[in-house]
């Protein structure tokens, strides 16, 4: 076979990585392709297709192409399409606020906290408010962990109580001096209408209130918590989807270390 596609070779391609002009990736680097699928409101059919296409277009994709659609109810059309995004972003100005610490394994963490801290760090955990999830405060604590990563009770310099969910603030903050606690673990799985927010800034506000806000280390996590968000309700930290207690305890202990050598200096 001669000439067309075949003919092509490697050194054909555009190979250029450019991170502040950065585009999807299909088989070929700036090719932009994207793979996208929604639903119209509209019956199947050749109108509904070109309809599909020419929102393609106004979304900024070049060569719009329905591959596949299908009614899924009367009146309505899901469509699979392709097509070239026209749109870049600069990755190499991307700043994104997290948590900064190293996070280590359990039996790293623990060997730090035994060298450096010298006794066990108490960790208290709830879901609070009127959130009933508990998995995701669970995965952090338990000591069965999540996804082959232990969780806060089994390690071995880490004294942790988790309360459950649908926790009061106020039992909360009770509970935490009752146990001394170093840190506090607030999970937040609800948002609908800001839920979360209200709940995790009236518990900052009633901590300040007692006086022992900074008396603690205090952390949020969820799946739509970011460590930007929790800084800006007045958190030390905040941990979304994927965290595991690895993450948590390497932070804690390095956190809990830092503040204990600032007072030393003092
Ligand atoms: C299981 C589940 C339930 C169970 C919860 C059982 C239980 N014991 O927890 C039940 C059936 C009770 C339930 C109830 C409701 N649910 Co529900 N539920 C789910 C579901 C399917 C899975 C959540 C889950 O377990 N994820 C697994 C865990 C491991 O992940 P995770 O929570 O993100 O946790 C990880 C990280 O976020 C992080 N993390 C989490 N917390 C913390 C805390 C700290 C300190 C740290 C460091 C890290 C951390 O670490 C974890 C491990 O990586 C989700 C949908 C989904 N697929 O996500 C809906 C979902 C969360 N539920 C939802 C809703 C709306 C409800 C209800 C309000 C429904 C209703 N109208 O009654 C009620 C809750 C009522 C209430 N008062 O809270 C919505 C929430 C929408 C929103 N953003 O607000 C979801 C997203 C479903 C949806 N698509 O609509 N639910």
């Amino acid at each position: 076979m001669s000439g067309g596609l075949y003919s092509m070779e490697e050194k054909d391609f555009d190979q250029t990585l450019d991170l502040t002009k950065v585009k999807p990736y299909g088989d070929t680097m700036n090719d932009g392709k994207v793979q996208l699928s929604f639903t119209l409101p509209v019956v199947p059919g050749p109108e509904a297709e070109e309809a599909a296409k020419l929102l393609l277009k106004e979304m900024g994709f070049t060569n719009p192409m329905v591959v596949f659609y299908k009614e899924l109810t009367k009146g309505f059309t899901f469509f699979n399409c392709y097509g070239n995004s026209t749109h870049t972003v600069n990755y190499a100005d991307i700043y994104v606020p997290k948590v900064e610490s190293t996070t280590w394994s359990m039996t790293e963490t623990d060997e730090f906290i035994k060298t450096h801290i010298g006794r066990p760090l108490k960790v208290i955990g709830a879901s609070t408010g009127t959130d009933a999830h508990t998995v995701g405060i669970d995965a952090i604590m338990n000591m069965k962990g999540f996804a082959g990563h232990y969780g806060l009770e089994r390690y071995e310099m880490i004294d942790a109580l988790n309360l459950g969910s649908q926790v009061p603030n106020e039992d909360f903050i009770a509970k935490a001096l009752e146990y001394n606690a170093d840190v506090m673990l607030v999970s937040q799985t609800v948002t609908q209408k800001d839920v979360h927010i209200q709940n995790l800034t009236n518990l900052v506000e009633l901590m300040e209130a007692e006086g022992i806000r900074d008396k603690m280390i205090l952390c949020c996590g969820g799946p739509r918590i970011t460590h930007e968000l929790a800084k800006e309700l007045g958190y030390d930290a905040g941990f979304g989807a994927n965290t595991f207690a690895d993450d948590v305890a390497s932070y804690i202990a390095q956190e809990f270390d830092r503040r204990k050598q600032a007072e030393a200096q003092n």
